[in-house]
């Protein structure tokens, strides 16, 4: 039996693929389970986490067929997008950076899979939408929050109200995209950001990843609160002493303009 995501170690950056091509990524019951068994076989030493699909898109989203073959039940379809936000939430919430490596289509609960990637590389053939307002049902994975947040509300309402399908480029304008690869090099990209993720303090990276989208749900003192509390553990941390050595003996990179 061919497996549903593949997991291919790059030194501590673990390469997960989607591997559905034949039917786009959707994602049916048995992927989303193998995108959760993906997460939990991660090995002890991984750093960060590359999102890829295999084929000509990154993912077509819920899987129709299955949808409709199943004519579930409403508290059926509630469990299924529990189970999905349980398992987005992992990526998200993991504490290890994951970079999507995104081509194609990206759309409905592909989108709301890559909005719970940290870092999202797309390749120029790249496209997003929400079609679900079109085809009368609702975003399950996440969108309403994750999509939501990074392109506003009100540009969600409108991009499901009218099925609005945005290139690579308008994604970069909205954040969907925070990098748009040479073309076909989404993934060589990718992993190169992921190994230079890699090299971030662990610390740094789990806090980046736990608490920044957890403080953005508090009011602005339980956030003041929270963010000083993270930084006392992180700014306290084993890699302090080494890394900012570095800063006081003059060897460390210093923050240049870009280019
Ligand atoms: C699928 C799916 C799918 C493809 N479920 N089988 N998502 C959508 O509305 C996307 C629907 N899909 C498409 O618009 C197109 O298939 C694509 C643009 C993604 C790809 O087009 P193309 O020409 O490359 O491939 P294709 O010929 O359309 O699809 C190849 C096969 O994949 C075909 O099966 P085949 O047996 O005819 O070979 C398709 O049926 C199959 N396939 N997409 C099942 N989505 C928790 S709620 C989340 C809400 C949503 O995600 S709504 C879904 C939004």
């Amino acid at each position: 039996m061919t497996e549903l995501v593949l997991l291919e170690m790059h030194g501590a950056v673990a390469l997960l693929t989607l591997n559905r091509g034949e039917r786009r990524n959707a994602i049916d019951e048995a992927m989303l389970a193998a995108i959760d068994a993906a997460i939990s076989r991660l090995p002890a030493q991984t750093r960060a986490i590359v999102l890829a699909g295999k084929g000509p898109h990154f993912c077509a989203g819920l899987d129709l067929r299955e949808h409709h073959g199943l004519a579930r039940s409403a508290v059926d379809f509630m469990r299924v997008c529990q189970e999905w936000h349980r398992v987005f939430d992992r990526l998200q919430y993991g504490g290890i950076p994951v970079i999507g490596a995104l081509h194609g289509a990206v759309v409905g609960g592909g989108l709301e899979l890559a909005a719970a990637t940290h870092v999202r590389v797309a390749d120029p053939s790249t496209y997003f939408a929400l079609p679900e307002g079109t085809k009368g049902i609702y975003t399950g994975g996440g969108a309403t929050v994750r999509v939501a947040r990074i392109i506003t509300t009100a540009r969600m309402v409108e991009m499901m109200l009218t099925g609005r399908i945005l290139d690579a480029q308008a994604g970069l304008t909205l954040g969907l995209a925070h990098e748009i690869s040479a073309p076909g090099k989404a993934l060589e990209t990718a992993l190169a950001i992921a190994a230079r993720i890699a090299q971030n303090a662990q610390l740094s990276n789990y806090a980046i990843c736990t608490s920044l989208a957890r403080i953005s749900d508090m009011s602005a003192t339980d956030g003041m609160f929270t963010e000083s509390l993270m930084a006392a553990v992180v700014q306290t941390g084993p890699e302090v002493q080494s890394r900012l050595g570095t800063f006081v003996d003059k060897t460390l990179a210093k923050v240049k303009p870009p280019g």
